[in-house]
This record gives C-alpha cells, sequence and structure tokens, in this order.
C-alpha cells in the first residue's frame, strides 16, 4: 500500500490535484505545448469560393438591411477556429454586402480595418470626412479609431473583403468601440484630397498635415486597383519574375515606407501564365483574395512526420488562406493577381518573423 501511493506517478497526480483549487498547475507536463519545436497552428488551410458563398451573401441580403445589421457580413471562420471569428489566431476576415440605396452606419473602433473591393462599382467608404468610391481591386483603410461609414448610391450590390485586427485586439483586451450617433459623418473635403495629399509621391507641408497622430497608419486611405496593376504588368515585361512570389510588391505607408497600418501588410502579386512557383514558408497567416486569373495552391505542413497536404484550384473572388509555418506554392494556368493581407507587422515588431524560400 505505501509503496504504491509513494510511487512518483501517485505523489505527482495528488499534487496536481491539491493544488488545483489554488489555481496552480505544472508546467513540465505542458512545457513542449507551450514552448514548440515550431509553429504548430490550430489554423489549418482553407478555401472559400466564391461561387459557394455568394448566395449566401444574397440571401443575407434578403434577411437583413444593413442598418439592421450595422455591418452585413459573413465571417470567414477558418475550420480549425471555429465559433472564434477568426481566419488566423490574430486575423478576422469577412465579406461585407451592400446593397443599392443602403448605408453601414458611422462608427469607430480601436480595431484597424483594411477592405479589399471584390465585386460591384460605386459604393463608397468615408473616413475621417471624405469618401473614397470603390472599385474593384481597390484597398482602403481605417485606421484605428476613425469614423467610418459604409453607403451605396449605385445600382449593382458591392462586395468587399473586410479584414482586422480583432482577435488580436481580443488578446491584449484592447477593444473600444464608439456609434457616431448618426447614420452618417459629415462629408468635409471633396473626393480625392486625400489621394491628392499623400498618393503621388509626395506630402503635405507642415501645415497642411492631416496624420495619423500615432504615426501608425498609412496617411493615404485609399490604394487604387488601377495604379497598383499598372506597376505590376510594368515589371512583368521589364523585369525578372521571382521563382517564388512572382511579381510580388508590397503596400507601403508614404510617410514611412514602412507597413501601411499597424498590424496588417498588404500584397499584390501577378503570376504570369505557366507559373509553377517554389515553395515558401513564413510565421505571418496570409489571406489571400483572387483578383483575376486561376491557379492553385498547395499547402503542407508536416505534423509529426506525417504530411499534410491541400491543394485549392482557385479563380476570381475565391479567398484562402495559408497559415503560420505551412508550406505554400503558387502555380497559374492564366494570367493571375492575388492580394493577399497577413499579420507581418506585428510579427516584425516582436523580433519574431521568420520566412523561408524552399526548394
Ligand atoms: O466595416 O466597420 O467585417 O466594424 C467587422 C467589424 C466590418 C466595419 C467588419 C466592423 C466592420
Amino acid at each position: 500500500m505505501e509503496a504504491i501511493v509513494n510511487h512518483p506517478t501517485e505523489l505527482r497526480a495528488r499534487l496536481y490535484a491539491d493544488m488545483d483549487p489554488a489555481n496552480l498547475t505544472p508546467l513540465w507536463e505542458s512545457l513542449h505545448a507551450l514552448v514548440p519545436r515550431q509553429p504548430r497552428s490550430p489554423s489549418v488551410p482553407a478555401l472559400w469560393r466564391y461561387d459557394e458563398v455568394r448566395p449566401f451573401l444574397m440571401r443575407a441580403g434578403e434577411v437583413i438591411t444593413a442598418e439592421e445589421a450595422i455591418r452585413r457580413v459573413l465571417i470567414l471562420e477558418n475550420p480549425g477556429l471555429r465559433g472564434q471569428s477568426a481566419i488566423t489566431q490574430s486575423l478576422y476576415a469577412g465579406l461585407q454586402l451592400i446593397l443599392p440605396g443602403e448605408v453601414a452606419p458611422s462608427h469607430r473602433h480601436t480595431a484597424t480595418a483594411l477592405r479589399f473591393v471584390v465585386e460591384g462599382e460605386g459604393a463608397f467608404t468615408a473616413v475621417n470626412g471624405e469618401r473614397t468610391t470603390m472599385r474593384p481591386g481597390d484597398f482602403i483603410i481605417t485606421p484605428s479609431w476613425t469614423w467610418h461609414d459604409h453607403g451605396n448610391e449605385s445600382d449593382q450590390p458591392v462586395v468587399w473583403l473586410d479584414a482586422l485586427d480583432i482577435p488580436t485586439l481580443r488578446l491584449l483586451d484592447a477593444g473600444f468601440a464608439e456609434d457616431y450617433g448618426a447614420a452618417q459623418q459629415p462629408v468635409l473635403r471633396s473626393e480625392g484630397s486625400n489621394f491628392a495629399r499623400f498618393g503621388s509621391n509626395m506630402a503635405p507641408m507642415a501645415h497642411d498635415a492631416e496624420t495619423d497622430p500615432h504615426g501608425a497608419t498609412s496617411p493615404l486611405f485609399c490604394y487604387p486597383y488601377a495604379r497598383s496593376r499598372e506597376a505590376l504588368a510594368r515589371l512583368r515585361r521589364d523585369a525578372p519574375v521571382d521563382p517564388w512570389d512572382g511579381v510580388k510588391l508590397r503596400y507601403v505607408n508614404p510617410a514611412t515606407g514602412g507597413w501601411p497600418t499597424p498590424t496588417l501588410a498588404t500584397f499584390l502579386q501577378l503570376l504570369p501564365a505557366g507559373f509553377e512557383g517554389k515553395a515558401w514558408r513564413q510565421t505571418d497567416g496570409a489571406v489571400f483574395s483572387v483578383v483575376e486569373g486561376r491557379g492553385r495552391a498547395v499547402i503542407e505542413r508536416d505534423v509529426d512526420g506525417q504530411v499534410h497536404r491541400s491543394v485549392f484550384e482557385f479563380g476570381p473572388r475565391d479567398h484562402f488562406v495559408v497559415p503560420s509555418w505551412h508550406c505554400c506554392r503558387l502555380a497559374a494556368s492564366e494570367d493571375t493577381v492575388l492580394f493577399s493581407f497577413s499579420d507581418r507587422p506585428i510579427h516584425s515588431a516582436l523580433g519574431v518573423l521568420r520566412q523561408e524560400r524552399l526548394d
């Protein structure tokens, strides 16, 4: 009897049980999970085909108005994180629908948001007293704590991808929000004045400065697709195509050269027809929005010596996620343009960003 009770396993089990009510738990039982040899994300690769998503979005348009919903959005929820409103552990993504004549009322929150226009033309987002018309492929920023409302004065439904750092703010318990009190904020400046100030490789004089007081977010809030697409087309003709990324550029904060937002990095890349990319992996989890073309993403992860492989055939307006430290290879059967965003600024700020180019 004594011998059994004094066996280390028994003694340990008794210790765990006795100290549990004191909110104490032994590190040594979870050390490897807490300090992993390499990331083992609970997020999994996933693809949302627009053909499948769009009918649900339009049904959402029939059952609730934008005004009632505040934001009529279908959240892209990672299958490994169901119930958490997250596409990766740090990022939120959703597809927002706004129908002709609707208004999504003005509010502000500490979460940083970006929009990437997926379908339709002629809706607008208003940020800090200025509207920007949304066209497919435009990348738009809603900085932390800025008033923003959306409207659609066109005759067609408009859909865009929303990306926010909501799960990161939840982790930090730093979420605040306020309603403006009226459906729409007043328009203080004519459309295009923000772009004139910050979108031409120039910047305002000191007396005219109209910048984010924290300096953390780009003062330019719309990056039109036409400009970015033209840059990629030009580089595709004039510069070598990278074997991993094709022709890829990052969006910048024109005031600093850094990322456009403190938490979200954004990219646009062109994969020429026939491109068969080499494999890469990175600690930042990335979400892709297909703008033009068709191709394939092969995403692999080694779990205890067993390779899990996802093969996604994608086309226009499809979305997919490549979680942290998964190997990804991109291929294109036609000229393909991909927008993507990730939590890279957070990894960089913490000094934990790792990127590898494989093969
Ligand atoms: O447009 O402000 O998808 O506040 C989630 C939360 C969009 C927005 C979302 C938001 C918004």
